[in-house]
């Protein structure tokens, strides 16, 4: 049996439609028709890697953020029923370690050993007709939620409740958090800063349609990004700067931003995966005391979290559906900044 599916088959080559094999579930297994799967900035660094700059093999199947229905069940599969909606944990580590058997494959202790990240970093993904799951431990249970409501929360929702579980100890009544980028991951932290912190959030982008995405999210303050946002933010703060900064966007002068605003002994998480760099030593000019986090993703156990916040309606991703036929559009429109909110592909 053929199913449509969107395949990397080349470094440096755009992705294209394909025809593949629709694959049958053995043992563990669970094969989950997909009915959404979010377009990431990440597929485009997988999409412009150099040869041999990824562990990853060609050729493979895009797609690290999915909803679907699981279809088949390989025959020692248990955890999920055919029929049930799920969205996908996509971090796949070795599966034997300490971090995977307890559900934080996103921090692998084998992860340098592999070929792959995850559903569509290595590994056959979920820009297709069906996804192939290694076992129902990689899968959430949606309920009813709408699909391209669930996909996102599946990379988008966890890697920014991931970010903000790390800083949340600092987030109590009083302190000030800002934003930087409110984009497909920015405006679900915002939501996810207001549902579980008393912490005000201030939010920085360079566009104001997505400054109103920060406003309908629930963000105390916006402004855009200018030579004078520091001082702007600051004075938002009583002068005394930000407790916690998450950087989406991860560029020099994002980075910049963000320790120019924070308060000594506050939290920078480094999200944004924007090339920028910086530069740590003592002497130095960065915040006495302040703290850096480098999450990446989020766990199995936090991917439940989410969703159980997006099902009692504290979250709502701002979306936009296109066709999977269109993901060379989507793309596009990714690369030129032209979304809002996170872009997710429905197969046709
Ligand atoms: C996945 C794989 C590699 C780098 C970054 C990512 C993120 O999109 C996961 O949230
Ligand atoms: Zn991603
Ligand atoms: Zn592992």
């Amino acid at each position: 049996m053929k199913m449509r599916a969107l395949r990397l088959t080349a470094w440096g080559e755009p992705p294209a439609p394909a025809e593949v094999e629709r694959p049958t579930p053995r043992g563990t297994e669970v094969l989950v028709q997909v009915e959404a799967a979010g377009l990431c900035r990440s597929d485009l660094h997988v999409i412009d890697g150099a040869p041999g700059s990824l562990p990853y093999r060609l050729p493979f199947t895009l797609g690290h953020e999915v909803a679907g229905r699981a279809a088949a069940l390989g025959p020692d599969a248990d955890g999920v029923a055919v029929g049930e909606r799920v969205v996908l944990y996509g971090p796949w580590g070795c599966g034997a370690c300490d971090r995977c058997a307890t559900g934080r494959d996103n921090y692998c202790d084998r992860r340098d050993t592999l070929t792959w990240h995850g559903a569509g970093l290595g590994r056959d993904g979920g820009m297709a007709e069906y996804l192939l799951v290694p076992s129902a431990r990689h899968l959430v249970p949606i309920g009813d939620l709408p699909a391209d409501q669930a996909a996102p929360l599946s990379d988008a929702g966890l890697t920014s409740y991931h970010a903000v579980a790390g800083l949340r100890h600092a987030l109590r009544e009083g302190t000030s958090t800002v934003v930087i980028g409110v984009g497909g991951l920015g405006h679900l932290a915002v939501q996810i800063l207001r549902a579980t912190t008393t912490s005000r959030v201030l939010a920085v982008d360079v566009r104001e349609d997505a400054l109103a995405l920060a406003d309908r999210s629930g963000a105390d303050f916006g402004t855009l990004m200018r030579p004078d946002t520091a001082r702007v933010l600051r004075a938002r703060t009583g002068d005394a700067g930000a407790d916690a900064v998450l950087d989406f966007v991860g560029t020099a002068k994002t980075l910049e931003l963000a320790t120019g605003v924070l308060r000594p002994g506050g939290e920078l998480a480094f999200v944004g995966s924007g090339g920028g760099c910086l530069t740590v030593s003592k002497p130095g000019v960065l915040p006495p005391g302040f703290r850096l986090s480098l999450p990446f993703w989020g766990t199995r156990p936090e991917l439940a979290e989410v969703v159980t916040l997006a099902r009692s309606g504290a979250l709502h991703v701002e979306s936009e559906r296109f066709p999977l036929s269109a993901a060379p559009e989507a793309i596009g429109r990714l690369r030129r900044g032209q979304v809002r909110g996170r872009t997710v592909l429905v197969p046709d």
